[in-house]
């Protein structure tokens, strides 16, 4: 496999990237996060992806699920949440309207395949706003085949495979060829996750090596997905371009992994049964490296 020179992402990039935020600032400075998944049985994708873009200073975020699914998610009180359904007529125009309003859209954390997520997926892409598009959503976009400049797509391993028409296997036997390849292809900038996370636009590609094992557990994609979207948001008040928002994205996610593997007063970070819910309180540690 060719191996690219490539930037290696550390923590002091975070120092130059996310400076402390001014005195004089409000919500509204720092941007509206739609997220879009949570199927029946996987609302607490969108539950994660969620707090995770608040937790990482998105002004606000919006929760649609399936109806019926609004109460896992209201747990996290400051989320708005809605139980949507586009094959109704008034929720399809609500879908569009809130569309329309907000910055930045996660679309695919435990969406699933059916008729209603599907409904879903086509309304997304409709409104071209900036998106992160992941899990289930990546198994819609392999299918349609789309190229788009503003998304930032994060599938792991198994995800690139289907993305690609090929293996898990090839994949991780060529992750540098396949991430090039899932963004010649799709366009954007591309998130090949694993150990080794690569972040490949079309001029560059970055690999982070923070993080560890430990984050090989359910749903620590889902809050992956959550802080991007919720860097993304705040590109403007920042002055960031959407390549460094990917890496900004992976950094803070390895890193508050990393936190939560030292936190049990081991002599070795713990590699086994961390949960993507412990990575919260450590997210907002790494998206203030200037404090
Ligand atoms: P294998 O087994 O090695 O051949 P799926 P999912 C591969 C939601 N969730 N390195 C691996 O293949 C998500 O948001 C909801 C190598 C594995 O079997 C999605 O919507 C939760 N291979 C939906 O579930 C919590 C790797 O991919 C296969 C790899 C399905 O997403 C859980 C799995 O892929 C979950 O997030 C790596 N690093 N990583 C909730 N609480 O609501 C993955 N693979 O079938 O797409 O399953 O990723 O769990
Ligand atoms: P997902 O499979 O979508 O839930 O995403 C899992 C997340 O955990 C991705 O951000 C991966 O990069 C990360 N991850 C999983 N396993 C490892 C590992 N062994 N080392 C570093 N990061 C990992
Ligand atoms: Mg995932």
């Amino acid at each position: 496999e060719v191996v690219p020179a490539a930037w290696r992402l550390e923590s002091k990039q975070l120092r130059a990237w996310l400076p402390k935020r001014k005195e004089q600032s409000h919500k509204g400075l720092y941007g509206h996060v739609l997220v879009v998944g949570g199927q029946r049985g996987m609302a607490g994708a969108v539950r994660l992806a969620g707090e995770a873009a608040l937790r990482s200073g998105a002004g606000k975020v919006t929760v649609v699920c399936e109806p019926g699914q609004e109460e896992l998610v209201v747990g996290v009180p400051e989320l708005m949440v809605l139980g949507l359904d586009t094959r109704n007529e008034e929720d399809a125009a609500e879908l569009e309207r809130l569309l329309t309003g907000v910055d930045v859209v996660a679309v695919g954390p435990g969406l699933g395949q059916s008729d209603w997520a599907q409904g879903l997926w086509v309304s997304v892409l409709a409104s071209s706003k900036p998106m992160v598009v992941d899990a289930d959503a990546l198994n819609f976009l392999a299918q349609a085949q789309l190229k788009r400049n503003n998304w930032i797509l994060t599938p792991h391993p198994g995800e690139a495979a289907t993305l690609l028409d090929s293996d898990n296997k090839s994949i991780q036997a060529n992750r540098w060829e396949s991430a090039k390849s899932l963004q010649e292809t799709y366009g954007g900038t591309v998130v090949l996750k694993g150990s080794g996370t690569l972040v490949q636009d079309k001029e560059r590609v970055a690999v982070c090596t923070a993080g560890s094992a430990a984050l090989a557990s359910a749903g620590t994609g889902d809050v992956l997905t959550g802080i991007t979207a919720g860097v993304w948001a705040q590109a403007e008040a920042l002055g960031l371009s959407q390549w460094q928002v990917a890496c900004i994205g992976v950094l803070v996610h390895g890193l508050a992994g990393e936190c939560v593997a030292s936190s049990f007063h081991t002599d070795e970070k713990v590699t086994r049964g961390l949960c993507a819910s412990d990575l919260m309180t450590h997210i907002v540690r790494w998206m203030n490296p200037n404090e």
